[in-house]
């Protein structure tokens, strides 16, 4: 059967929802109710106890605060809850180069003076410093992330998330505003081995500017960044007029943002924005990067979300009941940082939390208030316009009018009888691939090999052809 025989993009009503046609049973031949997704949470072990260093602003201890909550919370009663193995040097080698890989590997702080070009080649330093484990970390955080990624591809879980992951400004060959690794390239590529489209969403603060370069030349993932764009504020990046390159012009959009945006004004700009990208775009799937430091009261950053708003666009998102991966990021305020990726934990696994924070065994980072949502002290002056705001929006809109009209979103969608096959291969690498301390063989036919055979020569933007051949930092998809 060839691939023609289904209906496209543009001809199908709606689109091709594996869920929807498959018998809604779990293994144990149980009914499951349609409104409950399942929550898969992803938890590295020991990955709060790394350190950039006492100056450094990036603490993952904040992920040993965030987990003591959602434990505290009991909302491990929810979810699946796991402890990833860490991603293989091959796994990393999906995106980034090999000499930037190795470098990572054998860098430790005691040769770090001996490798002083590598330096600068790799862009290590103040931002990015070189400490103890540090490719353990990077492994640890990339391991969950894939991981997550593969429950959603194995369709094992409806929601993934990954609180250490999101590092969104890593970039093929080099280091980044903290990050080493694109934890969050790397579990896209996943994603794509089964979805024609995967949409991501970043809400740090910082412009997601790794994973849009990543993806500026291709029509399967679409990068909608909203962030704070100024003068001297990192990375420089994220222009409104940044839409993208080629096949994949249009799809990269760019919310630049100023100083102390509040709750109603970044809410109904979130939405205004996301609703018409994800109708017109129609992602099979969605990533959303969570970066903390949108909140007020940031050490980095100067917006005055509250954790309610950050909350609700990650509620928003979670409406489309699409396969959703979700990440952490940036976050300067270890308390605030926990308080709000614990309630957006209960937001995706449907628990109501008390405003009362549970006892846990770092209590005292909490006070003087011990509450999930404590008042927001220390507003800085909203100057974001009505107008400023409003042209945003019709920007964009006007964007999303041309990718609507380009003829390379008319893709074919995944044959039902290709995808059941992709699925079980998938479910069988999950099982492989377990948890840690379980075994960790690899499967080595790859799902997406056999895709790009079977989706190659359509010229349809799910080729073989390598996509990256003008922009060397893109990647292969
Ligand atoms: F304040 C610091 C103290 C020590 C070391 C670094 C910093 C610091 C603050 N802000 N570094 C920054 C930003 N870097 C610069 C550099 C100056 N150079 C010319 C560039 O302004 C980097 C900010 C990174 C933000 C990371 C992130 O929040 O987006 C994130 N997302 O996922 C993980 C982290
Ligand atoms: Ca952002």
């Amino acid at each position: 059967m060839t691939l023609v025989d289904y209906p496209t993009f543009s001809e199908s009503p709606f689109f091709y929802d594996r869920r929807a046609a498959s018998i809604p049973e779990t293994e144990d031949g149980i009914v499951r109710a349609h409104s409950a997704p399942r929550v898969a949470y992803c938890h590295p072990k020991d990955v709060g106890n790394y350190h950039y260093g006492e100056r450094h602003p990036m603490r993952p201890h904040r992920l040993e605060l965030t987990n003591q909550l959602v434990l505290g919370y009991g909302l491990h009663e929810k979810m699946s809850m796991h402890a990833p193995r860490r991603a293989t040097e091959e796994e990393l080698l999906e995106f980034h180069d090999a000499d930037y890989v190795d470098f990572l590997k054998r860098v430790t702080p005691k040769n770090a003076q001996n490798l002083t070009r590598d330096w600068t080649k790799f862009n290590v330093g103040d931002d990015c410093p070189i400490f103890h484990d540090l490719f353990s970390f990077c492994q640890q955080y990339a391991g969950a992330s894939l991981a997550a990624a593969r429950k959603l591809t194995a369709g094992s879980t409806d929601i993934a998330i990954n609180w250490s992951g999101g590092l969104h400004h890593a970039k093929k060959g080099e280091a980044s505003g903290f990050c080493y690794v694109n934890d969050i390239v790397l579990g896209i590529l996943e994603l794509l081995r089964h979805h024609p489209r995967v949409l991501y969403i970043d809400i740090d603060i910082h412009h997601g500017d790794g994973v849009q370069e990543a993806f500026y030349l291709s029509n399967r993932v679409l990068t909608v960044s909203f962030h704070k764009y100024a003068a001297d504020f990192f990375p420089g990046t994220g222009n409104l007029s940044e839409i993208g390159s080629d096949l994949g012009k249009y799809f990269s959009l760019n919310v630049p943002l100023q100083d102390g945006i509040d709750d109603e004004s970044y809410i109904s700009l979130f939405k205004a924005v996301m609703e018409p990208t994800i109708t017109t775009f129609r992602p099979s799937a969605i990533v959303l990067q969570c970066g903390a430091d949108s909140l007020g009261c940031d050490r980095l950053g100067t917006f005055n979300l509250s954790i309610a708003a950050h909350g609700e666009c990650v509620r928003f998102i979670k409406s489309f009941d699409l396969p959703l991966l979700v990440l952490g990021g940036g976050g300067y305020r270890q308390s605030s940082v926990a308080r709000c990726w614990a309630y957006e934990t209960g937001v995706l696994a449907g628990s109501a939390l008390p405003d009362e924070l549970p006892s846990n065994n770092y209590y005292e980072f909490f006070a003087p208030d011990y509450k999930l949502h404590p008042p927001l002290t220390g507003k800085i002056q909203n100057l974001n316009t009505r107008q400023s705001l409003e042209r945003i929006r019709v920007t964009i809109r006007e964007k999303l009018r041309y990718l609507g009209g380009a003829p390379s979103v008319q893709m074919q969608e995944i044959p039902p009888d290709l995808m059941g096959f992709l699925a079980s291969e998938e479910k069988g690498k999950e099982e492989r691939e377990g948890d840690e301390p379980d075994s960790r063989r690899e499967g080595k036919a790859r799902a997406g090999d056999l895709l790009e055979r079977e989706m190659g020569g359509m010229g349809d933007g799910m080729g073989t052809g390598p996509l990256g051949g003008a922009r060397r930092r893109t990647v292969r998809i």
